[in-house]
């Protein structure tokens, strides 16, 4: 048998459903052997959008995402959305082609170290030098790429080696059952939190990641501790909870700071520093952190935990939620400064100017958003304002990036995961500057005939970078520029283009583009102006 039809007969045995990318001739015996398989080639428009399409596969469903490139340059196109699956912690192979490695006529055309490129940003990343190594080399992948934390693996496959015949046949798949914490650690956390006066909870991104949302659940009932979720953490239990205090939005002086600030132990739930801090550890401080997460933590100057729990966070929660005897009485602190966030940040839901301000847009969309509904945010401004003021009813329900944190995932990710659910509201909502990284994915949506909505906020500059320049009290200088029209660009590619006129409108328009289906562009104008007034000013001005 071929090489490659080895290759994607392993693909197939790890269950794999869709392969995202854009072959070269390098690529072409694989993709002879994919034509006649069960697996459904996605053709994106840029390698980088089919990499952050397979990065959220696999950070839905917790099996890898599968993605193809030629070599050079389309393999160099990876880059980043190999990095976003690393620090994202998401499942993810990289295939890419290679010239003959015995004989080739090409001397040095189109090569670079690919394989050295993606040493840095993946787990494992491997030159295929003989068919026979296919097997093992897949099954291999995808243990490293779904192990925690998971992350992006690499396969470089040159075309001799792909047309070579081998007789191996691909490997069965094995389960490993992760391991859990021992007692006397179980017993060590349940102890600090019994003798706590003012402990919390802080769910972040590993929480997110596989059934833990329901030992979550119950531990949280069962304690009656009051929580937080950072923002990779939104959604893993219901944002409506009585005692949830929302999501750490920035790394401090919001509300939600003062009552973290007040905490004397924080149990750290799925945390790992790749993501923005949520909050800073303080050296020489009191607070006691106890990270229970898959993994060890990374120590850190701003964390730098003194109790870890490590293992199956299913399984410790469990043996943790039993193991808790007595606890001290929440302070009523906890319940003034939950007061104070329901009374001040949601306060301006029905803000009549227009342009809309963001928490006006926010409470628009939560509004026309079904209880299970998709939001995949680009990375902007409006990250910050939707992580605050949008409360996720379930996991996995607010798709941000705050470990690498780049523009132009919002449309590739809203493709992907509506293709893992067709069934549920899929919603992009992207700034123009981070729209513009990877509009041409429009055309991927079209032809896919997904049912889609895109929000793009239109401030004409890379606003976020504006908010910071101006905090900074530097001039404006050198962030503005000027749009397409959003409306016909979107109708363009055959997608519905709409414009957002006056308040009030927006949330009729998603809900009748849910109804009519296809894929929508709605461009709302953003009145940034609260990004000084709340952020900069009325959170220094904080008094409890
Ligand atoms: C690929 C990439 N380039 C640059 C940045 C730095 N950056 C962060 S936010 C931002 C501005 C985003 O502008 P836009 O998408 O228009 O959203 P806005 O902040 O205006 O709402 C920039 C340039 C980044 N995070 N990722």
């Amino acid at each position: 048998m071929k090489a490659s039809d080895v290759l994607v007969q392993a693909l197939e045995v790890e269950g794999v459903k869709y392969i995202f990318g854009i072959p070269g001739e390098e690529n072409l015996d694989f993709l002879e052997s994919l034509r006649t398989s069960t697996i459904q080639l996605v053709l994106t428009r840029h390698e980088q959008a089919a990499g952050f399409m397979a990065a959220t596969y696999g950070r839905l469903t917790g099996k890898t995402g599968v993605c193809l490139s030629t070599l050079g340059p389309g393999a160099t196109n990876f880059t980043t959305s190999a990095a976003y699956a690393l620090l994202g912690g998401m499942p993810v192979l990289f295939l890419t082609g290679q010239k003959p490695i015995k004989k080739s006529k090409q001397a040095r055309f189109q090569i670079v170290d690919i394989v050295a490129m993606m040493g840095p940003l993946t787990k494992f990343s491997q030159l295929i030098i003989d068919g026979n190594q296919i097997p093992h080399l897949v099954r291999e992948c995808f243990r490293i790429a779904e192990r925690e934390k998971p992350g992006p693996t690499h396969l470089e496959l040159p075309e001799d080696v792909a047309r070579e015949e081998t007789d191996r046949s691909p490997f069965a798949i094995t389960d490993v059952d992760p391991a859990s914490a021992s007692l006397a650690a179980i017993k060590k956390a349940a102890a600090l939190l019994t003798q706590a006066k003012a402990p919390l909870v802080a769910i972040a991104s590993g929480a997110n990641r596989d059934s833990t949302h329901r030992a979550l659940h119950q531990f949280i009932e069962r304690t009656e501790l009051y929580f937080f979720t950072t923002q990779m953490g939104k959604g893993v239990v219901d944002e409506r909870h009585p005692r949830c205090l929302g999501t750490t939005a920035l790394s401090d002086h919001d509300y939600l700071h003062h009552a973290i600030d007040k905490a004397d132990v924080i149990l750290n739930v799925g945390h790992d520093t790749s993501e923005k801090p949520p909050f800073f550890m303080v050296e020489n401080g009191k607070q006691i952190v106890i990270h229970l997460s898959f993994f060890e933590a990374e120590m850190d100057d701003v964390y730098f935990p003194q109790h870890e729990v490590i293992g199956c966070m299913t399984a410790n929660l469990g043996m943790l939620t039993e193991a808790l005897g007595q606890r001290a009485e929440t302070p009523e602190y906890f319940a003034e400064v939950k007061r104070k966030i329901d009374t001040h940040v949601f306060d301006k839901n029905d803000a009549q100017t227009f342009p809309n301000i963001p928490q006006r847009i926010v409470s628009d969309v939560r509004q026309a958003m079904p209880e299970d509904g998709i939001l995949s945010l680009d990375n902007g401004m409006y990250k910050i304002w939707f992580a605050r003021n949008y409360p996720a009813y379930q996991p996995n329900t607010v798709l941000l990036d705050n470990a690498l944190a780049t523009m132009g995932a919002g449309l590739p990710v809203a493709i992907a995961a509506k293709l893992v659910n067709p069934k549920r509201a899929v919603v992009a909502i992207c700034g123009d500057g981070g729209f513009m990284m990877n509009s041409q994915e429009l055309e991927t949506a079209v032809r896919l005939k997904l049912d889609l909505i895109v929000l793009v906020l239109r401030d004409n500059a890379y606003g976020m970078i504006r908010w910071k320049q101006d905090s900074m009290e530097m001039k404006d200088f050198g962030l503005s520029f000027n749009n397409p029209d959003f409306v016909r660009y979107a109708e363009s590619y055959g997608a519905h283009g709409h414009r957002v006129t006056k308040t009030g409108e927006l949330c009729a328009l998603m809900e009748s583009s849910f109804k009519t289906g296809g894929v929508h562009l709605i461009e709302l104008p953003v009145d940034y102006s609260e990004n000084e007034t709340v952020l900069t000013d009325e959170l220094k001005q904080i008094q409890f």
